[in-house]
């Protein structure tokens, strides 16, 4: 049998005191209670879901000690019951968490067992999906670091996450921008079951390098060495001089969560030989040693924990759980109530086309909200974004509230919820909708849950400016319709402006709505569409359709691009007797059924036309709810102009004219549909 390590340094050459140590020995004594306790319940049936933190609370315990819980942020992840203890999470939170109650301060049981939070004390809240977690902290740092707050942000993983390209894009920005941020990897040798060496490569603390930043490997079972390191890292960040990755070398003594079954993939002997190395019992021996822990004080804190882990357990399973999963997917739900009835007035203002009013709102826009921020590809000076939406905004207002990022989709959004966790309004510019799908995940697992899945307690406020759309002779990956897939996820708002007033004001709302937006421009129309541009205050609420022209033979929806050729092809149609009333959603979601509904009591006729493709495009919901609730309403069925089933759109000019819809489609599809 192998000796007991002994641990190399002295907590006193530390400065530590003989109560900081002690008080570290505790938490992870009750970490590692906590974690048993957590088991036994599952075994008992009692939690349906445990995942294990056990043989990891040396790395856990001693790199909170080294920070400061009043100023610092902290984002851990689902093994990290010693941190989140560390921390200022009591028993109790933690088995509100377990038991899925009401009271659980994490998600009020949204979420799996050991997803925390605790806004108040600065804990982001994170998910289930890898590596998701390190953008919001590079967010987070960079936000703290440009307003020279002070606090350094830590945030945790396992060795797996390193495997993800979150992890890498984060740790690139976090070395570009010098963050001071400490990434600390919990190496357990294992991702499940796939071992390290499956994983990476050499070593993760080596892959630091290649970012620029400071890398260090510990012995994540030496609690004092850990102490040390860490230390070493915040002082670095505190003192402006960049980010560290501290990889902890540790091992997690049960199986990967109470559904794993790690026999499969350890032998014993190696977890036996492990547990000899067991940080709780390290650091005991290195008490008794320095005389620093008697029996009858260990006893003491021994009866203390499990009367407290009692009374906590027996208090969390008695608490009520929560009543109402419906709340809280929104900060603002907006449910459209009042139809719009005639057709909406021009604003007056100088004549404009939509993308200088975007980029009018925006300077706008980031000088009444100091807290707004611009990012994205290209977005700075002297270029100002690849359509020139940004122009002018880095001069304007400096390159720390309007900057280039990396070229990395996912990292733009993902440092986006960290900034608005640090109380920013993000305005991330994402260059092309066709290149939005790294981004999803962010999206949706992140940007979207976060106030559903933290009760309420976080938002997540940020505006996602997309160009998008076809008809400029921009091939596959220069033409993609992506509303639908937004539309389809709840907890985000999606707008789509067509005209210069709209722009502005739907921007501004956006902007000042406490949800994420999806702002979708119709790049067809940046330099096409020509209107006047409100001077001064000037917003269009969220969620409030506009007629465009008002008629009584059919009703034509259309948002984008769509909207403006729907607008030539009344003309048309009116020439040809047809009085079609068009509206043009500019919200779709929320969606003004009302509008809608008041439109077709009028009609009796509904054509929808997108320029998406027509199979499971947002036509269909629309055609879907005009069959549920107006089906007395309508005099012909429902009808759909849309694009094909075909990858929008082929290069050719020809080709694209073939398949993308336009005013003549419009009109015949109308004239089809009036005559039914
Ligand atoms: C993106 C994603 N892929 C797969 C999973 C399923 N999964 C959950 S934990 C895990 C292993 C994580 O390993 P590591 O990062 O080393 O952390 P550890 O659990 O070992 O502490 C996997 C594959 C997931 N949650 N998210």
């Amino acid at each position: 049998m192998e000796a007991i390590a002994e641990l190399k340094e002295d907590h006193r050459d530390l400065g530590l005191t003989d109560e900081q140590v002690l008080g570290m020995y505790r938490t992870m004594l009750e970490a590692r209670r906590v974690d048993d306790r957590m088991w036994a319940l599952n075994r008992q049936g009692r939690a349906p879901f445990v995942v294990s933190s056990s043989g990891h609370e040396g790395a856990q315990v001693a790199s909170v000690l080294a920070m400061n819980p009043d100023i610092d942020w902290c984002l851990p992840y689902y093994r990290d019951v010693g941190v989140v203890l560390g921390w200022g999470f009591r028993p109790l939170d933690i088995f509100h968490g377990v038991f899925s109650r009401k009271a659980d301060p994490t998600s009020g049981g949204r979420q799996m067992p050991n997803h925390w939070s605790l806004r108040e004390r600065r804990m982001f809240t994170h998910s289930s999906p890898i590596a998701t977690q390190y953008p919001h902290a590079a967010g987070i740092a960079y936000a703290i670091q440009k307003d020279g707050r002070p606090g350094v942000v830590a945030v945790y993983g396992g060795e797996g996450s390193t495997s993800e390209g979150d992890w890498h894009e984060a740790m690139n920005f976090a070395g570009i921008h010098r963050l001071p941020l400490i990434v600390v990897i919990e190496n357990n040798q294992y991702a499940i079951s796939v071992p390290v060496a499956e994983e990476v490569a050499g070593q993760v603390a080596d892959r630091a390098l290649g970012y620029g930043i400071h890398g260090v490997a510990v012995d994540g079972n030496d609690p004092l060495a850990m102490y040390a390191i860490a230390r070493e890292a915040i002082d670095r960040a505190r003192n402006g001089e960049g980010p560290t990755l501290i990889e902890a070398k540790t091992y997690r003594y049960y199986a990967h969560t109470s559904d794993d079954d790690d026999k499969l993939y350890r032998s014993r002997e190696e977890v036996e030989s492990w547990r000899r190395r067991d940080p709780l019992i390290l650091l005991k021996q290195y008490l008794i040693e320095t005389r620093l822990l008697s029996e009858t004080l260990e006893e003491q804190m021994e009866t203390e924990i499990a009367g407290e882990l009692e009374e906590a357990v027996k208090q969390a399973e008695a608490a009520p759980v929560g009543d109402d999963p419906l709340a809280r997917v929104y900060a603002l739900p907006i449910f459209p109530t009042d139809p719009v009835t005639s057709v909406e007035a021009e604003p007056a203002g100088e004549e404009v086309s939509i993308i200088t009013a975007i980029n009018q709102t925006l300077h706008e826009v980031m000088a009444t909200h100091p807290e707004a921020l611009i990012f994205g590809e290209d977005v700075a000076d002297p270029k100002g974004g690849a359509f020139k939406a940004t122009k002018g905004i880095t001069e304007a207002f400096g390159k720390d509230r309007c900057f280039n990022t990396p070229l990395a989709e996912s990292l733009i959004i993902g440092i986006g919820v960290g900034m608005a966790a640090a109380g920013k309004i993000p305005i991330p510019e994402i260059q092309f909708a066709d290149f939005i799908h790294p981004a999803f995940d962010q999206i949706l697992s992140e940007v979207a849950r976060i106030h559903y899945r933290t009760d309420g307690d976080w938002t997540c406020p940020m505006v996602i400016r997309v160009p998008y759309g076809g008809g400029i002779h921009g091939a596959l990956y220069h033409s993609q319709s992506i509303e639908a897939f937004y539309a389809h996820i709840p907890g985000l708002k999606v707008v789509i402006p067509s005209t210069p007033a709209d722009a502005k004001g739907l921007l501004v709302s956006s902007v000042e709505d406490p949800d994420p937006v999806m702002f979708l421009e119709p790049k067809k129309l940046y330099r096409l569409a020509k209107g006047p541009y409100p001077a001064g205050d000037h917003r269009v609420p969220l969620g409030r359709a506009a007629i465009r022209r008002a008629g009584t033979d059919l009703t034509i929806v259309a948002y984008g691009a769509m909207s403006y050729f729907t607008l030539e092809a009344a003309d048309i149609l009116s020439e040809q007797g047809v009085s079609a009333e068009v509206i043009d959603l500019r919200s779709i979601k929320p969606l003004d059924w009302p509008t809608l509904e008041t439109s077709l009591a009028k009609t009796g006729r509904l054509l929808i036309v997108h320029e998406d493709n027509e199979f499971v495009g947002f036509g269909a919901e629309i055609a879907a709810q005009a069959a549920d609730k107006a089906f007395e309403l309508l005099d012909a069925p429902v009808r759909r102009y849309a694009t094909p089933d075909v990858p929008t759109f082929p290069f050719a000019s020809e080709l694209e004219a073939m398949v993308m819809p336009n005013t003549a489609g419009i009109v015949r599809h109308a004239l089809a549909l009036a005559e039914y």
